[in-house]
């Protein structure tokens, strides 16, 4: 079955959030438009409680973008965003929501960073997606949202790993880093995933 995913349509990854992703709002009329496509539509929502690890903010003279070490892995540090129930964390305003069928949230835990929306950065616990897109029937997945290059990216890694046949719409994506999107891309073509562009699906 075939069913859309879209990655943290949120407003702090979008132009003016607390860490925009460049055109990040542009994706939204062609997401709109690809849901009715699908027989079924997720989101996924980064969801972190104030003062959350991955914030440049919660590390003394830790610096934005910089990289450090977090419990042994490389963890960039954020500007402080998606923080839970704030405007910053809603879906945008002009993402269509009526036919998101679930919504699963990541990053909850104080202490660790979730780019997937599968599993945690160190893949302690899962989300419970896998299970439930199983559940569903779901086999082909399709991903759209922000950022390419870390949660979609991310994601992507995460599914084929779990055995789901991945495409990514190309069209329906921004990158923070244009050149981290092109690494990211090359390792899910040659892990098995698909990156197309909208006007080249077939139905
Ligand atoms: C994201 C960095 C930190 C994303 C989330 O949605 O791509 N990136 N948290
Ligand atoms: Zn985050």
């Amino acid at each position: 079955m075939r069913t859309l995913l879209i990655i943290d349509a949120q407003n702090d990854f979008m132009p003016g959030g607390a860490l925009a992703v460049p055109e990040g709002d542009e994706i939204l009329p062609l997401v709109n438009e690809l849901q009715p496509k699908f027989e079924l539509v997720i989101a996924t929502q980064d969801w972190h409680p104030a003062g959350h690890a991955s914030f440049a903010s919660s590390h003394e003279n830790g610096k934005e973008f910089e990289v450090i070490k977090l419990d042994g892995l490389d963890q960039v540090l954020w500007p402080e965003h998606c923080v839970q129930n704030t405007r910053g964390a809603d879906f945008h305003p002009k993402l269509e929501t009526s036919g998101i069928e679930a919504i699963f949230r990541k990053g909850t835990n104080p202490k660790i960073d979730s780019y997937s929306g599968f599993y945690d950065n160190a893949h302690l616990k899962s989300t419970g997606l896998t299970g439930y897109l199983k559940e569903k029937g779901a086999t082909e997945l399709y991903f759209v949202g922000l950022a390419a290059d870390y949660c979609v990216y991310f994601s992507i890694k995460d599914a084929l790993d779990e055995g789901f046949d991945c495409t990514l719409i190309e069209d329906g994506t921004r990158a923070l880093k244009a050149e981290d999107y092109e690494k990211a891309k090359i390792d899910i073509l040659r892990k098995g995933g698909k990156v197309i562009r909208s006007t080249n699906l077939k139905f």
